[in-house]
This record gives structure tokens, sequence and C-alpha cells, in this order.
């Protein structure tokens, strides 16, 4: 018998049991803070944990994040020789992928002046026919979530290109990577995706020198993390129109302070960390194929490395 602690302050832990009882009829469901006896528990199922939980199991083999990002884990915090696990879920790229689609379209299509125009009863078709084939999409980050979001851009027709730390070759999308690679990643990029993890290299990323370096008046997509963007450079790129529009979804501070630019710029569309969700139903086969994975001493799917930070 499995003994899992949930230790989540945000997830519904009820969803969680039904999904993974449902997998595995066997497994003994912990809530925190009522752990029993924690000397029990073998896998953790985490997303901002309590400070000091997971130091109350001594005996825990995996754990495993119920995001797919895993910077809020402390790492002084995560016990030094157990394998942490992120995320991987079909609904969570899927929402990603969704979210990128809409955001990209909406801009390229024009939709913020058609809809400025029928407030006004105003018949105008507007600009030039957008090019689609000529319109370039960059992601930044093109493993398991980007990678989903780069082959349907591609699909839809874009011109796809992706940024990643060290080289991948994917059909249909030119590939850069590197440090050296991002200055002329982004120079046709019209849009811009950001969805990468956040580590001590990328942290800070999206500076006015990047901004500096895209197309004049693209448009900027974070779905990363709040710390991958320096949000006064945002404001002062999209003031003086070097930036067309930024859509995001993540923030220095969640939520978001009340009186930060951003939610009455008119060059942002802004969302509450919701560009994707993680499904109990839809990501609990993968925390049980984690535990299996460890448990029969294989490496289990989305180990991060904390080398890498990711
Ligand atoms: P993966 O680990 O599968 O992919 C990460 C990608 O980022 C890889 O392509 C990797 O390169 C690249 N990368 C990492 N470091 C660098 C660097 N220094 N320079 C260039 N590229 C780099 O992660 P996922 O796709 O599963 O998730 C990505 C992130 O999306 C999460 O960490 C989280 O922050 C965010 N997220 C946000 C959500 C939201 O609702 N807003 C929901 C889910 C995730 P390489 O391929 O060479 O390893
Ligand atoms: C994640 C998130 O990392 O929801 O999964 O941000």
């Amino acid at each position: 018998v499995t003994v899992l602690g949930f230790v989540s302050t945000w997830d519904r832990a009820p969803d969680w049991k039904a999904a993974l009882t449902a997998l595995e009829p066997g497994l003994d469901f912990r809530i925190d803070p009522e752990l029993g006896d924690a000397r029990q528990i073998e896998a953790a199922l985490v997303w901002k944990p309590r400070p000091g939980a997971l130091a109350t199991m001594p005996n825990l083999k995996v754990i495993v994040s119920l995001g797919a990002g895993v910077d809020s884990l402390r790492r002084e915090e995560m016990p030094a020789d157990v394998p942490v696990v992120r995320m991987i879920d079909p609904q969570l790229t899927r929402g990603m992928v969704e979210y990128v689609l809409y955001a990209v379209l909406r801009q390229h299509r024009y939709f913020p002046f058609f809809e400025d125009k029928q407030r006004a009863s105003a018949w105008d078709q507007g600009g030039p026919v957008p090019d689609t084939a000529r319109t370039t999409v960059g992601v930044m980050g093109i493993g398991v979530i980007g990678g989903a979001i780069a082959r349907a851009l591609r699909e839809v027709g874009f011109a796809v290109r992706g940024w990643s730390r060290t080289p991948h070759a994917v059909e249909g999308i030119e590939g850069f990577h590197g440090a050296d690679g991002l200055a002329p990643f982004l120079a046709e990029c019209r849009h811009a995706v950001c969805v990468l993890p956040l580590t001590p290299a990328t942290r800070g990323l999206i500076d006015a020198r990047f901004l500096s370096l895209l197309p004049k008046g693209a448009h900027l997509i974070n779905i990363g993390r709040g710390g991958h963007a320096d949000e006064a450079a945002i404001l002062a790129a999209l003031d003086s129109g070097r930036l067309g529009h930024a859509t995001l979804d993540v923030f220095h501070q969640e939520p978001l302070p009340a009186e930060h630019r951003f939610w009455r710029h008119p060059g942002v569309t802004l969302t509450p960390h919701v560009a994707s969700l993680t499904l109990a139903r839809t990501g609990a086969p993968h925390v049980i194929a984690a535990v299996r994975a460890v448990r029969e001493g294989r490496r289990p799917d989305g180990l991060v490395d904390w080398a890498r930070g990711y």
C-alpha cells in the first residue's frame, strides 16, 4: 500500500483523492496537516507546500509537484536525496495551447480594433489582410508545453520558431538556442511567447534590451512566470510603442495589486494565472506513474534536475 501525503493550500484534495484512488484503489491518501504517522508517507503531492511540512516525512521516496513549474518549491526544503517530479498533464498542455492560439489570433486578426469599431457602429475593414505564412511566432521554451504550442501554431499556418537551452530539431519549426541564439530569434518575432521555467538563467530575461530586439510593435505573451519579466520595462515599451501589445498571465506579485498599471493599460490583456490548470482526472495517471517508476527503480518522466533548475 502506498501512503501519499497531499500538501497543497490551493488544490482540491477530494478531487485528487478520487482520481488517484480510482487508479490505485489501495492508496492511503492523507491530507496535510492530518498526516497521521508521517513516517509512513512515501510520496508527497505538493503545490506551494506549507513550510516545514515535508521535513516531517523522513521516509519519502518521491515528491510530485502539482504544477509544471517547480520554482515555488523551496529547494532548501526538499530532502536532498528525494527525486522531485514536475506535473505533465495532457489537459494542462492543451489549456496552454488554447490560450496561446487565442491570444495570437486575437491580435493577428485585429479583434481589439473591430471591437472598438463595433462600439462606435463603424463599418471599417481596417488595415491590410494579415499574411499568416509570413507572420512569425516565436516560442521561448519548446519543452512539453512549448513544443505543443509551437506545433499547434505551425498547423494554423504561422512561421514558427523556437528558442531553447539546448538544440532541438523539430520539423517545420526553426530552432534557436542558448544566449547567442536569442537576438537572431527575437529579430523576426511578431508574436513572442514565453513558456520557460523560472530558473537563475531565465529570471529577468524579458528586460529593456530583450524588448528592443523585437520588431517594433510586436506582441509579447508571458505565460511562464512573472519573474521572467521586468514589468517596468514592459510598461515603458508599451508607452513608447516599441511593444504593440502584451498578453500577460503571470506577475511578480500574485494577486496583481489593484494599483498596478497593467490593470488599466490599453496595451495589456491580462488574466490571473489561469493560462492553464491541471485537472485531477487528467493529472492523476502521471502521479501514479511517477510513484511506480521510483518504486521499481526507473527514472520517472518529468524528473527535475536541480542543477539546470527545471
Ligand atoms: P519543460 O521542462 O518541458 O520545458 C522547458 C523548456 O524551456 C525547454 O525547451 C528548455 O530547453 C527551455 N529552457 C529552460 N531553460 C532555458 C534557458 N536558460 N534558455 C533557453 N531555454 C531554456 O517545461 P514545461 O513545458 O512542462 O513547462 C514550462 C513552464 O511553463 C513551467 O516551468 C511553468 O513556469 C510554465 N507554466 C505556466 C502555466 C500557467 O498557467 N501560466 C501552467 C503550466 C506551466 P531544453 O529543451 O534545451 O531543455
Ligand atoms: C504550473 C502553473 O506551473 O500552473 O503548472 O503555473
